[in-house]
């Protein structure tokens, strides 16, 4: 057997998984999490995915899990109401663990973790970048799915698991301060980054203010549509959108903005050169055509009108988060090697003039694929 977590060894110990345990997989994971693949022993049952709640992230995992339930329960409705065969492969299943009145949707062990279950999705696999425009289109029609399914969910229900998640302003404020304090000392390496991203915050102040205006609605988004949220079967068909943490009320540019940002660099996330990094404008076009080819009929104008903006608003949060966890001394995100988040924010500043170029081609782009079609 691999390593395994001690938590699953206590979890079996009192009968709270749901079947005996073969072995346990790591699974490369995101920036946050840690997870596993449990198989488990009788080919009859299934396996599962467990994930260890990053509880510095997550504080409140009882409203986080909540929100899954509730989010999941709801698409699965939609799901079958399309008459789509193999549910359990379109949306997120997870699990209950424990035993009678004790059942909940996630466990908290001897050593104050928390983790949770979701049945496993066998045969599936992500990109973490799109590869052609083919698959930026059919990605844009994942995530246009995702919004038409949630539509008319009602966001009053959720809870915000993680306050003023994409609220730039405050994203910007955090960095200000984060300057003033220069916890970990590292301020000295960063002045130029620091200053390149304080000079711009004026430019991105934008959709918070058109939000409290009332001219873009608050809808329930996804809020981390990294590309590598979207799982395909082995025909490369789409299965469903995981990953579903961060789902709560927001604007739908976030999720237009973070997909681009993610999946249509030439670079990686964290490339070291960022002569690699650019804006691939046939990858951005053809996931804002499948995206628009899916949401267009129940998006506001005014929507639409932010969608290439928020490709530019989230690269810059992100390279604002990346400098602000490096200047923290690395709390947030898990990292490699002690430049790691400097490196991560270098690669986003470099994305976003590459976005701040084409801009205006993909807003214009964008606005004509939102014309509705009679
Ligand atoms: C985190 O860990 P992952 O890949 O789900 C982060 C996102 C960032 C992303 C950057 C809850 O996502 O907001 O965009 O890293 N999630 C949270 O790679 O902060
Ligand atoms: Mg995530």
């Amino acid at each position: 057997m691999n390593y395994v977590p001690k938590s699953v060894v206590e979890m079996v110990a009192v009968g709270l998984l749901p079947h005996p345990v073969l072995e346990i997989e790591e699974l490369s994971s995101g920036l946050i999490n840690d997870s596993w693949k449990v198989v488990t022993k009788d080919p009859k049952h299934p396996n599962y995915l467990l994930q260890k709640i990053n509880h510095n992230v997550f504080r409140d995992v009882e409203s986080l899990q909540y929100n899954i339930k509730m989010v999941t329960d709801y698409i699965r409705n939609k799901v079958i109401l399309k008459g789509i065969q193999d549910i359990d492969r379109h949306v997120l299943t997870p699990i209950s663990i424990g035993k009678g009145d004790n059942t909940k949707l996630y466990y908290w062990d001897s050593n104050g973790d928390y983790w949770r279950m979701f049945l496993f999705i066998e045969d599936s696999h992500s990109y973490d970048k799109m590869e052609s425009p083919e698959m930026a289109e059919v990605a844009g029609k994942a995530f246009g799915q995702f919004h038409k399914y949630l539509k008319d969910f009602p966001g009053k229900r959720l809870c915000e698991v993680i306050p003023n998640f994409h609220n730039t302003p405050v994203r910007i404020e955090n960095l200000r301060r984060r300057v003033v304090l220069n916890p970990a000392g590292r301020l000295k390496d960063v002045n130029k980054e620091v200053d390149f991203l304080i000079n711009k915050s004026h430019d991105f102040l934008m959709i918070a203010d058109l939000g409290e205006k009332g001219i873009i609605p608050t809808r329930v988004v996804h809020q981390d549509t990294k590309f590598n949220n979207i799982l395909f079967d082995k025909n490369d068909e789409v299965l469903c959108v995981v990953d579903l943490d961060t789902v709560m009320p927001g604007y739908i540019c976030y999720d237009v903005g973070d997909a681009i940002r993610s999946g249509a660099n030439t670079g990686k996330e964290d490339d070291a050169d960022i002569k690699n990094v650019e804006l691939d404008m046939n990858l951005a076009k053809a996931f804002m055509k499948g995206f628009l080819d899916k949401t267009r009929m129940f998006l506001k104008k005014s929507e639409i009108e932010t969608l290439a903006f928020g490709a530019k608003l989230l690269t810059y949060e992100q390279a604002v988060r990346f400098l602000d966890d490096y200047l923290d001394g690395d709390k947030y995100y898990k990292t490699d090697y002690p430049e790691h988040n400097l490196v991560r924010a270098r690669a986003q500043i470099k994305l976003l003039q590459s976005i701040e170029k084409h801009y205006t081609e993909l807003d214009a782009y964008a606005k004509k694929c939102g014309v509705i079609k009679y």
